[in-house]
């Protein structure tokens, strides 16, 4: 980062570039910034947004600014220490770790004819195209819009969703292999690969909707996420999960007294006998939506949790052993 906050075009913080046609995110490994996202123009590039310790947001000019600002910024592909040579029309990016290796990874949706892509955080400042080799071929005709990578079975990994609707209503007239309305997309997470399942996993994914919006959370407070989807000309749909037996989880409703009142920017560790798990409180993902608050981890056949370890945005550390599964745990920040 330079004096002014601005961020520097050096590879070694692990600086992170993704640029396509219309839009483009940056990322950075500044310790104090818990997240980045942008938000897309479609015809013009992004806003960059970062989120500090404090949980709030802070524009930081429009990516094309990012690249420039320094008045010596080069091409992201020419920038040291970054492997991303990817043009695209970028719809939306989440921000998650898909390996579970401690590294937030990025997972992108596309235009039609274009892979959604995953950037694989290799943790020494590299970000690599993995979309092929993860399995994500399936979404190469589909126009993704909303989209999220969250434990739909509570095995423990991340499992990705995305909603599909071109944006050209009559497509289908001079290119026939796509469509205005488009099937949803479910991916199973097996070891770090991921597997279309959405032909197994009910009639919703067999009705073709012009999907936007998507957002995730427990509405039913079962421990299994649903989701709900905002479509163009057509009503919401809300997917209730009837769950996947065997897998156990739990719930963090985090409540802030000298961080904010939400714990937005605290990290929590869960810690089972075959697994560790860190996600954010952060409910900004995909497009035009805002999921669950609430932190859900997904444990597999673990039947009770040794560790959980919320960091607070005010410093606080905050440890809890021996845990029960399978319930909505209410953790407040201590005062000290
Ligand atoms: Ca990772
Ligand atoms: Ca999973
Ligand atoms: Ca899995
Ligand atoms: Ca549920």
């Amino acid at each position: 980062m330079d004096q002014e906050g601005n961020p520097t075009p050096e590879g070694t913080e692990g600086n992170l570039w993704v640029k396509g046609a219309s839009a483009a995110l940056c990322y950075w490994n500044k310790p104090e910034v818990t997240a980045a996202t942008f938000v897309d123009d479609w015809v013009r590039t992004g806003d960059l947004y970062r989120q500090d310790a404090d949980g709030y947001w802070y524009h930081m000019g429009r990516s094309d600014d990012c690249f420039k600002s320094s008045g010596q910024w080069v091409s992201p592909v020419e920038v040291e220490g970054v492997l991303l040579k990817h043009d695209a029309v970028n719809r939306v990016a989440v921000v998650q770790d898909f390996d579970g290796n401690g590294f937030p990874d990025i997972f992108v949706t596309n235009f039609s004819e274009e892979l959604n892509t995953l950037y694989q955080n290799r943790g020494d400042g590299i970000f690599e195209d993995v979309s092929e080799k993860a399995g994500l071929g399936s979404g190469y005709l589909p126009l993704g819009f909303g989209t999220k990578m969250f434990d739909f079975d509570n095995d423990g990994d991340l499992d990705i969703y995305v909603t599909n609707g071109h944006v050209i209503d009559n497509i289908k007239l001079y290119q026939p292999a796509l469509s205005y309305a488009q099937k949803d997309l479910l991916y199973e997470n097996i070891g770090g690969r991921f597997r279309d399942v959405s032909s197994q996993s009910g009639a919703v994914f067999q009705a073709e909707r012009v999907g936007r919006g998507l957002a995730v959370g427990d509405f039913d407070n079962d421990g299994n996420l649903d989701v709900v989807i905002a479509n163009l000309g057509g009503p919401p749909v809300l997917l209730r999960n009837q769950g996947v037996s065997g897998g156990n989880w739990i719930v963090i409703r985090a409540k802030g007294r000298k961080s904010n009142s939400f714990g937005l920017g605290a990290t929590v560790e869960v810690e089972t006998s075959d697994k560790k798990q860190v996600k954010e409180i952060n409910n900004v993902a995909s497009y035009l939506s805002s999921n669950d608050i609430r932190l859900h981890f997904g444990l597999g056949k673990a039947k009770t949790i040794q560790r959980i370890e919320v960091r607070w945005p005010s410093g606080l550390r905050q440890v809890l052993t021996d845990v029960a599964v399978n319930q909505i745990l209410a953790v407040e920040e201590p005062e000290k």
